[in-house]
């Protein structure tokens, strides 16, 4: 192999002899949209759409400048710096073929944590017209049960009387709407990008909840005229690993210290409603519908549902990845049962889309032998993941007297993994949630108390009044603190189906 070159922007003509390129002139490019949250999911998705629609057309009012708002997104911002904000995508297809290709679209990157006022005015700027959101589930400091903006949490209490120094997305958004506002400038759509049913409706209602909480008058502003479409949005992106990084240098010969792998599956299926404008998205495959509801629903239930059912119980039987979980026959037959017995029941129809060919084309995306997509970040911050993924879905079963039992082991299992926290041959496993603690106390009470974990009221609200959940649950957590062999009540779970 010839000798790698490093990734930016004067090496982009050498470098498009070993991949594909922006061919786009990219100091042309102003920053239509601010993105808070860039991370692999938004390096393979959004900008990855932008970077296409520039390719094809001149969309060069819709450059993008991340924004983290955390220290711990401080190594993105420095090694995307370092490359021009370049980065390359690796997207691996299931017969081994790897597509290589730099993205472009990605032109600034800013750390509120340093100077919290340049990225106000960043997205109070003419230019900016959209701010995007990829902010994970746990990011919109909803109360998992009553669904209300959470005002007590120490962040908010600082940015309701620090308004020029703030920590949280929502006081962002608000400080930048009002200067906006202030200076006669049409709002910027929040445009979310998270796995959250109703995504738009919910940034909505926090970010009025904040905005009333500190200016009243702003919050009917932004009531009567910011946008804020809802969106389902999909591409599987597992953890960038060293083997990517060296495939990279010692394959293809450029050398990128944070690149991006995905799968090809792409989707993007958002409602049409921006406040000032928006890229012609729709040219790249993106779909713009009137209720993106049915869709994001489908997704939400199968897809992620899908993998938190083998994070869990894989992790517990001692499978390490998607692929390598969904190729044990049985898991691959629970998964089915799962989706087909309990989880397409309380779907709702969508016009256009075959559910069964979907789910076959699920258990294809999740068998990509070159995704490696290891069941640990399936398994972060299961806390918020499940109330929205998978626990919803009893929650409709025990009203409609359906199937509970599939759903119900992955709570169980869910239990096991809090309080022990290892696989069943003893490995231990990594366990990252906010609610990390909590979880674990809860769990480890089954000993003497055998629902103590469903107590955790944020999180399973009053399932633990039901007898139906609670019976079934009872068994389940029981047997399986006996023998954590997962495999045997997978089996019996089956076996009553
Ligand atoms: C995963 C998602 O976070 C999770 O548990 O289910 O990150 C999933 O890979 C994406 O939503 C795919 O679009």
């Amino acid at each position: 192999m010839k000798n790698a070159i490093l990734l930016k922007q004067e090496n982009l003509p050498e470098l498009a002899d070993r991949l594909v390129t922006p061919s786009y002139d990219r100091s042309k490019m102003k920053a239509g949209i601010v993105h808070i949250g860039v991370g692999g999911f938004h390096r393979s998705h959004e900008a990855y759409y932008t970077d296409n629609l520039m390719k094809e057309m001149d969309a060069s009012e819709w450059g993008i400048c991340g924004v983290g708002l955390r220290e711990a997104d401080r190594k993105m911002r420095d090694i995307l710096r370092s490359q021009d904000y370049l980065y390359t995508l690796l997207i691996r297809h299931p017969d081994g073929k790897i597509e290589t290709r730099i993205i472009g679209s990605l032109i600034d990157f800013m750390l509120s944590i340093d100077d919290p006022m340049a990225v106000i005015d960043k997205m109070a700027s003419p230019d900016t017209k959209i701010v995007s959101l990829t902010i994970t589930e746990g990011g919109y400091n909803f109360h998992p049960v009553t669904g209300e903006f959470m005002l007590e949490n120490p962040d908010v209490q600082h940015d309701l009387v620090n308004p020029d120094k703030p920590k949280q997305v929502f006081a962002f958004l608000t400080a930048a709407l009002k200067k906006r506002r202030a200076a006669g400038l049409p709002p910027f759509t929040v445009q979310s990008c998270d796995n959250i049913q109703h995504n738009g409706d919910m940034a909505k209602k926090m970010l009025l909840a904040f905005a009333k909480a500190q200016d009243p008058e702003l919050a009917k502003w932004i009531q009567a005229h910011v946008a804020f479409p809802n969106a389902m949005v999909d591409r599987i992106t597992p953890v960038t690993t060293p083997k990517d990084i060296d495939y990279l240098r010692d394959e293809v010969g450029v050398i990128d210290m944070w690149p991006v792998t995905c799968e090809p599956f792409c989707q993007w299926v958002i409602e049409d409603v921006f406040s000032n404008g928006r890229p012609a998205w729709e040219k790249m495959g993106a779909q713009f519908v009137a209720d993106v509801t049915p869709y994001e629903k489908m997704k939400i239930r199968l897809l992620n549902a899908g993998h938190s059912v083998l994070g869990l119980l894989g992790s517990i039987h001692g499978h390490e990845t998607i692929d390598g979980t969904v190729r044990d026959p049985l898991f691959a037959k629970y998964l089915r049962g799962f989706m087909d017995i309990e989880a397409t029941p309380v779907l709702d129809q969508v016009e256009g889309i075959d559910l069964t060919a979907y789910k076959d084309n699920l258990i294809e995306r999740f068998g990509n032998p070159n995704i490696k997509d290891n069941l640990a970040r399936i398994c972060l911050e299961s806390s918020a993941k499940l109330p929205k993924f998978l626990i919803s879905t009893i929650r409709e079963n025990l009203a409609s007297n359906g199937s509970i039992a599939y759903g119900t082991l992955v709570i169980a299992a869910w239990c096991l993994y809090s309080d022990k926290g290892v696989s069943r041959h003893g490995v231990a496993l990594d366990k990252v949630d906010a609610m990390k603690d909590e979880l674990h106390l809860a769990a480890a009470g089954t000993a003497k108390d055998v629902l103590a974990f469903l107590r955790l009221e944020p999180v399973f609200g009053d399932l633990a009044n039901n007898p139906r959940f609670t019976t079934l649950y009872s068994e389940m957590v029981q047997a399986l603190y006996q023998d954590p062999d997962i495999s045997k009540l997978m089996k019996k779970v089956l076996a009553g189906n």
